[in-house]
């Protein structure tokens, strides 16, 4: 006999291929508006649903957690980052949680990339000035940036991401650091001609550019602290792509206003969509709306992972990108 189709509720509007695909597989509800779930449509989800699939806009707390029927047994997140759903309220009440990890990895570190070059050449602000209409011409001292070559990289977290970002800047002549809870295979230092910091706070204090590419978790909240932001020399640049909460985004406006910081390029913020108003007002930061993984290839992909993930778990295996226990 044909087995019932998990009932499906998606939270937001998935690329149209994926869509599809998830109609034909399972009893899929769809957000065909994309508006962001409020409070009480997601606890309608959480109590109806089999199977949930969330993104980074839908805060799974523990609150909501609670609303959670008998028969949501999976979370099958469209996204990597897993630090707004409330994973041990999970672990308690016997649901697994998938992510969507690897698929992402080049688009973000491209996105890294750019943003280290336009931070330090200035994009945003020549960009800003031609659309104003108020280039007066070449000068040989006009806008000048900063030479990325032969400039130091640290690293914050050497995982996917943070290897792959490594791989672009040490082509674009950096040189490679970094720091991460656990040294990274000897081969791949070798690969990258990386040096390894124990110390965070030493590497900060030696850096030209720091970008970030650990997860979000109690333990790396406020990483870059204001304390530790403070260690990094005034011509160093600061980039996030991972999630805003690891920079104390206050002070880091702070420094950047007060010219303690030469600039920084920022993707994600503490408080999306919320941006500091100040940092707008900043010329030395580049700002964009968290478009690290934002290619169509890439959220196809995503949506692959998820299906993989319920469809696995609804034959009664294992689902593939089951979010590790050390993610807690
Ligand atoms: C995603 C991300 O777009 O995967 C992640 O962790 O930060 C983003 O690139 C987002 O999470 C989708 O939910």
């Amino acid at each position: 006999m044909p087995q019932k189709k998990p009932l499906v509720v998606v939270t937001r509007k998935l690329p149209d291929v994926i869509e599809t695909r998830m109609m034909e597989l399972f009893d899929t509800k769809l957000n065909l508006d994309d508006h962001p779930l409020s409070k009480a449509e997601l606890i309608e989800a959480v109590r109806q649903a089999d199977v949930l699939v969330p993104t980074i806009t839908d805060r799974i707390d523990a609150v909501i957690m609670s609303q959670a029927g008998p028969n949501l047994k999976l979370i099958a997140n469209f996204g990597t980052g897993v630090d707004h759903i409330d994973l041990a309220s999970a672990r308690s009440r016997g649901i697994s949680v998938t992510n969507t990890p690897g698929v992402l990895t080049e688009d973000t570190a491209d996105m890294t990339m750019a943003m280290i070059l336009a931070a330090a050449r200035r994009l945003g602000e020549g960009e800003r000035l031609m659309r104003a209409g108020t280039w007066a011409g070449w000068s040989p001292t006009f806008m000048l940036g900063h030479r990325i070559w032969g400039k130091r990289l640290g690293i914050v977290g050497m995982g996917r991401i943070g290897q792959a970002v490594a791989r672009r800047a040490k082509a674009f002549g950096m040189s490679i650091h970094y720091h991460n809870r656990k040294r990274v295979h000897p081969d791949i230092e070798t690969e990258l001609e990386a040096t390894y910091w124990e110390s965070l706070d030493q590497m900060l204090a030696r850096m030209d550019v720091i970008t970030i590419h650990c997860p979000h978790t109690p333990a790396t909240f406020h990483l870059l602290s204001a304390r530790r932001l403070k260690l990094l020399p005034p011509h160093a640049y600061v980039v996030n792509t991972a999630r805003g909460e690891i920079v104390d985004e206050n002070a880091l406006t702070r420094m950047l206003a007060r010219g303690e910081l030469a600039g920084a390029a920022l993707d994600v913020f503490e408080h999306e969509p919320a941006v500091n108003p100040k940092l707008v007002e900043l010329d030395n930061v580049v700002l964009l709306p968290h478009l690290g993984s934002a290619t169509l290839e890439g959220r196809v992909d995503m949506g692959e992972k998820v299906i993989i993930n319920i469809k696995t778990f609804a034959d009664g295996h294992n689902p593939p990108d089951r979010v590790l226990a050390s993610m807690l």
